[in-house]
């Protein structure tokens, strides 16, 4: 094709992205007779189908009639070390999955946290109207200091939950998509919200989490004793969106189960066969009883190489998506700049609100 026939293509085709993001721009004059929706994922690491089926498919089923919004909380990924240039490429790789994954940017707001600089100057506010006590609470902090020595615990891992506060707050949101595992953090978000207001006067909405009623907690494959987690140093534990069918399909093969052929849905008895029945579940959109009795008569072999379908199924068209989405980076930096541009404008609004609350002297 020559230049010029190149050219044109290009400008064809752009007039439509144009219109997106004027239409995009001003979808963020908020309806605010409708709740808001907020919520937030690190780019450390790449994504597992316990990221998926605990969050980031219920944002994807959550962008109509509420104001969605959607942030990349790369600040909260600093809590532990980090190589700056591998940080800078899961950030960019992080807003293609939640692309790919159906976040749509006519009707959401995307962006990268560390672009609203509010999120850290209403973090440093809400500081001080946090404890100690409650913070060392905390068990994802718990969980994760354990592993450091004392003296390296950084003060960002400790202070996490705040910052993660500021992020749900600095929106007045409403309601918080989020995994089991950040229940606590919730309600922390919850009490420093009531604790302000009860100090100055009507200031937070007071958000609410939200969990998903299957998948809420994905288990481990090698260990079903404990969640799903990227960071797991055993990579037969999880099983990532992005993965070959060849390898979810190994992967399911292996997981650990139990000594009884009987399929049957019982988490304490059997949390290995259960949590295989929650993400069958989830990943063909049935009850877990419906599960049950599909698999009836079935041996574990059989379970095992159906649940891997089932998920190669479900990721099959994010992935498809996912390849043309990580080709067009001027495109995803568009929309992370309009989701930036819009983002700094109503946390701003709101943390001058909440700092002529506490005194702070304006010009
Ligand atoms: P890591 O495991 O590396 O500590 P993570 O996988 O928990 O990180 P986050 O960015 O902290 O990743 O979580 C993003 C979202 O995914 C959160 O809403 C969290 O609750 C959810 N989530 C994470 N793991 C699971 C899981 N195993 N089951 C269900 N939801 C999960
Ligand atoms: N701690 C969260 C990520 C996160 C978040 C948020 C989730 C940071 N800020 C605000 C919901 C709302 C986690 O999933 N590990």
């Amino acid at each position: 094709m020559g230049e010029n026939a190149l050219l044109s293509n290009i400008k064809a085709a752009m007039p439509e992205r144009r219109a997106h993001f004027r239409r995009f721009g001003t979808l963020m004059e908020f309806d605010k007779s409708r709740k808001t929706v907020f919520s937030g994922i690190q780019p450390s690491g790449e994504f597992s189908i316990g990221n998926y089926f605990g969050a980031l498919k219920h944002w994807a089923a959550m962008q109509e009639g509420v104001n969605p919004i959607y942030c990349i909380v790369d600040m909260h990924a600093i809590t532990v070390p980090q190589d700056p240039e591998t940080l800078r490429r899961r950030t960019l790789e992080c807003a293609a999955v939640l692309l790919a994954i159906g976040i749509d940017p006519d009707k959401s707001l995307l962006f990268i946290q560390s672009h609203a600089s509010a999120h850290a100057e209403l973090a440093w506010i809400l500081n001080c109207f946090s404890y100690m006590g409650e913070l060392s609470r905390m068990t994802q902090f718990k969980d994760k200091s354990q592993k450091l020595n004392a003296e390296s615990i950084r003060v960002g891992l400790f202070d996490y939950p705040v910052l993660m506060a500021a992020d749900i707050l600095a929106y007045q949101t409403d309601i918080v998509p989020v995994g089991e595992d950040q229940r606590q953090h919730i309600e922390l978000t919850r009490d420093i919200a009531v604790r302000f207001n009860q100090a100055f006067g009507d200031t937070f909405t007071v958000p609410e989490g939200r969990y998903a009623e299957i998948g809420t907690k994905v288990l481990s494959l090698s260990d079903p004793s404990k969640k799903m987690s990227k960071s797991d140093e055993n990579r037969n534990s999880y099983v990532l969106i992005l993965e070959e069918p060849e390898s979810i399909l190994n992967k399911f093969k292996r997981a650990v189960t139990d000594s009884e052929p009987e399929i049957r849905y019982d988490p304490k008895a059997k949390p290995g066969i259960s949590n295989l029945l929650e993400i069958y579940a989830a990943a063909s959109g049935i009850s877990v009883q419906d599960s049950v009795s599909q698999f009836d008569g079935l041996g574990y072999g059989e379970l095992k190489k159906r649940v891997g379908e089932a998920v190669i199924e479900e990721l099959r068209p994010i992935q498809e998506k996912y390849a043309e989405f990580s080709k067009d980076k001027a495109y995803v930096d568009s929309v992370l700049k309009a989701g930036a541009d819009a983002a700094r404008e109503i946390a701003a609004s709101n943390l001058k609100i909440v700092q002529e609350k506490v005194g702070f002297y304006s010009l």
